[in-house]
């Protein structure tokens, strides 16, 4: 290994780069920028709407480039490091623009995040501003931004949106604020980090995706043509801002390069979004399948006319089963898009002239022509067509490595540069992903992906815990649960006590454990590793919250 602990970005060979400049695949232009160009061609078009306001093309242009003045204000540059965290409102879309405006780089974390996430957040990037949301009484900062506080001294401004409350003076300052007189924008290198996606993760420490201009442009531009995103497209934006999925497969910043207008809907509710898709005549939506399922069991006999503007509705982020896939052409009434992708890159899109099968039952084919896919075998050799390994993925928007994680990169990363996606696939004879499983050490709770390392150090911590496996369970709602299997000194550990005890340390809700079960000792494999198999084949009839 050549590379420090704490490279920030392994780079893609220069052979590669030179390729992907040369064919124009890597455009040389900036986030902010290709957002802004659109701002100049569609002006006075709608932008982003929110609870009942809408800011056009050029409205949305003038409130970013006044926010990253403020941001600059703050002393904020170049390359600084700051993580956003804001709910689906109005602020988000400025509040990114702004930052990617500066050269700024967001750490994008989850609404759901809570202060050991941001903490963890904070200090692998050094980060110097932490914009977060004002807490649920919209009287006190919150209880994270003040654990965040505590626990990092070397932050140096809370920006609270909309406004910190009165009383609350530095590091603490309001985005509403945050104004002041004209400053030059820098040119942002189009080659350097644009942003920091976090990633579902497989280990015991958060790790992050660090994306480039060129590269996470590119991927914008691929989604936009292969999804037909245009100035007439109406995305509502359901999931969470923040997330790759929501970001950028096309998503609102495909939808704002296209000309189109992005709808931020607070709630993925129907009673929330269905409203909105009525009154601004949606064209297209993103859902994860639980998600999905909760509309298709919400709808009436009228939701097809109601929802009758909606084109397509793209689903991903887990596994969708095709029983329920089906049900979206007769029970919405839209094209059904599957779209299986990652933060870290690849996302393959089904098209809309593929059969109604292939849309069921596969989970898209590569976005680009450039993506290059592997599916290999426990040791590394191609699986004969249409058997099932390991995906490995390259090309120009997939990362080489994570950031400041060089002994980690040296096994995510083959020695080629593929990406080692831990998802089992197996391809079609057209081309299509089937995914069937997993090999990497994670649970998708619904599309929320949790690494069980991360949790299992958490449970060691407690004083009663010897040892503890989080496994993935089936779940009828969720797709699947987190399951704690645990060995105890005390035979009354309850779920509640130990959910407690994870609350109190600071971790996202979705993270905590559904299910409890305590053993006398856990299973191990023949190399004296946890057999999460095995417990996986128990009989899950612990504790529930
Ligand atoms: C998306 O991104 P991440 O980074 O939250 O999670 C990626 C992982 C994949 O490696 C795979 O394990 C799982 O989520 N996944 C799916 C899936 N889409 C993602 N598993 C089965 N079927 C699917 N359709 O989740 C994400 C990023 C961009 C676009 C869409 C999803």
């Amino acid at each position: 290994m050549n590379q420090r602990d704490d490279a920030e970005f392994t780079p893609w060979p220069e052979s590669e780069a030179a390729r992907y400049r040369r064919a124009g695949i890597w455009r040389g232009i900036a986030l902010a920028e290709a957002v802004h160009a659109t701002a100049v061609r569609t002006p006075y078009a709608p932008a982003v709407s929110y609870r009942g306001r809408t800011l056009t093309h050029i409205e949305l242009y003038r409130r970013a480039a006044e926010l990253a003045t403020g941001f600059s204000n703050l002393g904020l540059a170049s390359g600084d490091r700051v993580v956003l965290q804001l709910a689906n409102d109005d602020l988000f879309v400025p509040a990114l623009l702004g930052l990617l405006r500066l050269g700024v780089v967001p750490v994008l974390a989850l609404p759901s995040h809570r202060h050991a996430e941001i903490t963890a957040y904070c200090r692998m990037t050094s980060a110097r501003a932490y914009i977060a949301q004002l807490g649920e009484s919209r009287a006190h900062v919150g209880e994270t931004a003040q654990r965040v506080v505590d626990a990092c001294p070397e932050l140096q401004h809370i920006v609270m949106c909309p406004a910190a409350p009165d009383d609350a003076g530095p590091p603490y300052v309001s985005l509403s604020s945050l104004v002041g007189g004209p400053v030059d924008f820098p040119a942002v290198e189009s080659g350097a980090t644009g942003l920091l996606l976090l990633s579902g993760g497989s280990t015991g420490t958060p790790k992050l995706i660090p994306r480039t201009h060129d590269d996470y442009l590119y991927s914008i531009h691929a989604s936009i043509e292969v999804c037909d995103f245009t100035h007439e497209t109406v995305y509502l934006a359901v999931l969470p801002m923040g997330h790759n999925f929501t970001l950028s497969s096309p998503g609102i910043l495909g939808t704002l390069v296209a000309g189109g207008h992005v709808v931020v809907s607070p709630s993925p509710a129907p009673s929330v979004a269905w409203p909105l898709i009525e009154e601004h005549e949606v064209t297209v939506t993103a859902l994860v399948p639980s998600l999905l399922a909760m509309w298709l069991r919400t709808s009436e006999a009228d939701t097809r006319e109601r929802l009758r503007s909606l084109r397509t509705l793209q689903v991903g982020g887990a596994r969708l089963d095709p029983d329920t896939a089906r049900q979206v052409f007769d029970t919405l009434g839209c094209q059904l898009q599957q779209v299986y992708g990652m933060a870290e890159g690849l996302v393959c899109y089904t098209r809309t002239d593929d059969s109604i099968e292939t849309i069921c039952q596969t989970q898209g084919r590569p976005m680009s022509p450039h993506d290059e896919l592997l599916v290999v075998d426990d040791l590394g050799s191609p699986v004969p067509p249409g058997h099932v390994g390991e995906l490995l993925t390259r090309g120009p928007y997939t990362i080489r490595g994570y950031y400041r994680a060089a002994a980690h990169n040296a096994e995510a990363f083959s020695d080629q540069g593929y990406y080692r996606t831990g998802d089992l696939v197996r391809l079609t004879d057209s081309g299509h992903v089937v995914v069937v499983g997993r090999s990497k050490d994670q649970i998708n709770r619904g599309g929320e992906k949790i690494a069980a390392p991360e949790i299992e150090r958490h449970l060691c911590e407690h004083t009663s815990v010897e040892a503890a496996a989080l496994v993935a369970m089936p779940d009828d709602v969720l797709g699947e649960r987190a399951c704690a299997y645990v060995v105890s000194t005390d035979p009354r550990l309850s779920l509640p006590a130990l959910r407690g005890f994870l609350r109190e340390r600071g971790l996202a809700d979705h993270k905590l454990p559904d299910d409890l079960r305590l053993l006398k000792a856990l299973p191990l494999t023949g190399v004296g590793k946890v057999d999460k198999r095995a417990l996986q084949q128990l009989n899950v009839t612990g504790e529930r919250p």
